[in-house]
């Protein structure tokens, strides 16, 4: 339980108000500000915290470092709580940045922190409040980690399956319709149903939160952390371009799905939301097997030669490092060799779970990773230390610049240095990999392989937030209904069993139970390649994008690292049109749309018999799929509903009609 001394009651926030100003001028008025403008008094106060926040976030990520590392009851505690303390400290620089009349500082770069403390979090809500919402989303993410299930098969009686790895690893691998249909069933209905009424009220103080602060709702909130007003008309562009990809990639796919499940698969219908590899079907890697173009063609794969030269967690590290080094950035620092933890210790039970780690004091960076001599694992080795990379750039800005220039840009550049490191010609760069017989299918292979895992994820993490977003603004009716709208319409999936609103589907997706914001992985898989495109480019890479290999380039480098290492200091448009030098300061799809280039005229061949790209929905999912009767009769039993055009009929026309474009 933590205690906050702060406010009390909604009359004691008016009284703090009404003593301290609250909207004045300018541009910025809607949000809570005080009355002093004295930049002196604000340029002191921002020197004291970023001195104390430093050592507050030094402090709350050493207890988190020590507890996944040693993961025991008294770490635990110790952890929890140094985070208690860092909430009472964060409450209390929020009050003292709104006393500040922040929007008429002069000077931007104080101006901008003091923003940054003033509009983020839910300190305007009252203690009781404050406490409650705090209570509500650790208890709804205490529910969903502990949920476990019992096995498909009814011989074995241990019901102790948890969602990763073992559930998840079933949903990839197991190509049986029926236990994939349990699993699928068992988890949404052991999560939604216990969490909707928390969740329910969880919206209701997110709300009155982001309302004392000054914003319309939570959802308007939230994307406060990408300061634009057409953001949401960007990523909806984003989506309107990818989506005939999408189509095409979505369209072969069924087909190989009839292929292997038979005609319970319509073949011009919407999928069946359990069969593609994942609880959410938010990547359909796990199908690859399915898929694969070309199962003839060579696989990528060098495990066995890394292991037949010697390769340990060390050498899979100071392989990383020399990637980035050969680049002309920055090496790792000596406190990274001695205290990061390579790989997994005997004798302690710790938490295995690829991390990069920034310690806030400008010298302790480090990497967990339980690293196993694998293909797999050099790549996230790659991953990770983009991630320190990241922060070593950063790292001379104050802390509340040390941040990533807009969410999502972090995994961005870890992966478009993946995009780098993956290639066939990067691995045999380094001795890994003879490329001498790579061909058009192998390449084929490679994309449909790397488009499961980015293409696909597009329209899913495109509809969380918006779902997200609608509960916010419109209100708590009829969650689950609105979550399968979005569903059918972008990622053309029914759910395998019938739903009701009971269920509340959306829960089954951890980032909305734990309030963490999920716009921030679309922004990351669009600017990955935004920012892969414009590395290759400075690097003078010619020949078609996929092929393109950053290692030894001192242009990409000395480009990339002028990208990092502005933080958040300024805003994110500035640092894109840095990135692509002047083309443009928006999320743009058309880098991805090149990567994929080849592999979509490989699809639009495969797809020339087919009679629709895309889906219809109709009647016969209900009958086919015996999945969405429940929840969707409305829509095909010509009651009153069908008077007025719902989302899902629109859906329905604008499927049809782009299907046959
Ligand atoms: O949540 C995560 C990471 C932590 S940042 C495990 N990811 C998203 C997800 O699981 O849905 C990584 C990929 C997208
Ligand atoms: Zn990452």
């Amino acid at each position: 339980m933590i205690l906050i001394n702060s406010f009390k009651t909604p009359i004691e926030i008016l009284g703090f108000l009404l003593i301290f100003g609250c909207t004045v001028g300018r541009s910025d008025t809607r949000y809570i500000e005080g009355l002093n403008v004295n930049l002196g008094e604000a340029l002191q106060f921002l020197r004291e915290y970023d001195r104390e926040a430093s050592t507050m976030c030094n402090r709350v990520t050493t207890g988190q470092w020590q507890f996944v590392t040693n993961v025991t009851d008294n770490n635990r505690r110790k952890m929890l709580d140094e985070q208690t303390l860092k909430a009472k400290f964060d409450r209390a620089s929020w009050r003292k940045a709104v006393s500040f009349a922040w929007s008429r500082i002069p000077d931007p770069l104080a101006r901008r922190q003091l923003k940054m403390l003033a509009t983020r979090g839910r300190n305007s809500l009252t203690d009781d409040k404050f406490n409650e919402i705090y209570h509500l989303i650790a208890e709804m993410k205490e529910l969903y980690t502990r949920t476990r299930l019992c096995p498909y098969t009814e011989s074995d009686q241990n019901c102790d399956l948890v969602l990763d790895p073992d559930i998840n690893k079933i949903m990839a691998q197991s190509k049986d319709y029926k236990e994939l249909s349990y699993y699928w069933r068992a988890w949404h209905e052991a999560i939604g149903p216990p969490l909707k009424n928390k969740y329910m009220r969880y919206v209701q103080l997110a709300n009155q939160a982001a309302r004392l602060n000054g914003f319309a709702d939570a959802g308007d909130q939230m994307r406060e952390d990408y300061e634009d007003d057409s953001f949401q008309q960007n990523i909806a562009e984003v989506v309107s371009a990818i989506t005939p990809l999408y189509k095409h990639l979505f369209t072969f796919t069924r087909r190989k799905l009839i292929d292997r499940y038979g005609d319970i698969i319509r073949k011009d219908g919407p999928l069946p939301a359990h069969i593609l590899g994942n609880m959410w079907a938010q990547n359909w890697q796990g199908i690859y097997d399915i898929v694969q173009p070309f199962p003839a063609a060579r696989k990528l794969d060098v495990t066995l030669d890394m292991m037949l030269q010697g390769f340990t967690p060390l050498r899979m590290f100071q392989t990383a490092e020399e990637f980035f080094t050969s680049m002309g950035m920055i090496p790792m620092p000596p406190e990274f060799w001695r205290s990061s933890m390579f790989e997994k210790p005997v004798g302690r039970e710790v938490k295995c779970t690829a991390s990069a780690w920034d310690f806030c004091n400008r010298i302790d960076y480090r990497i967990k990773q339980c690293t196993a001599i694998t293909m797999e694992d050099l790549f996230s080795t790659h991953h990770e230390m983009a991630h320190l990379q990241y922060y070593l750039q950063y790292r001379d800005q104050p802390l509340l610049f040390r941040e990533e220039a807009l969410p999502g840009f972090h995994e961005a550049v870890s992966d478009a240095i993946g995009l780098s490191v993956i290639t066939p010609q990067h691995l045999h760069r380094i001795g890994l990999y003879n490329n001498s017989t790579d061909d058009y299918e192998t390449n084929i292979n490679f994309l449909l392989m790397m488009a499961l895992e980015k293409v696909t994820y597009i329209p899913f993490a495109y509809i969380v937030d918006q779902w997200r977003w609608r509960v916010f603004s419109d209100g708590v009716a009829d969650m689950t209904t609105r979550w399968w709208e979005l569903r059918l319409q972008y990622q053309g999936i029914v759910p395998p069993v019938a739903r009701s609103e009971n269920h509340f589907d959306p829960a089954s997706k951890y980032h909305v139970p734990a309030d963490i914001p999920y716009v921030k992985y679309f922004v990351g898989i669009v600017l990955q390649f935004q920012l892969f495109e414009s590395l290759c480019e400075v690097a003078g890479h010619t020949g078609t994008l996929h092929t393109c290999d950053l290692y030894r380039s001192r242009e990409a480098g000395r480009l990339l690292s002028d990208v990092l290492s502005a933080g958040s200091s300024r805003n994110w448009k500035d640092t894109i049109r840095e990135m692509t030098r002047g083309r443009t300061d928006r999320l743009d799809a058309g880098a991805m749309l090149r990567y994929f280039e080849p592999l979509a005229q490989w699809l639009r061949r495969q797809n020339q018999m087919e009679p629709v790209i895309g889906w219809i929905t109709s009647q016969e999912d209900t009958e086919i799929l015996s999945s969405v009767s429940a929840l969707f009769a409305h829509w095909y039993k010509g009651g009153c509903n069908c008077l007025k055009p719902s989302l899902m009929i629109l859906a329905m026309i604008f499927n049809t009609f782009y299907s046959f474009m």
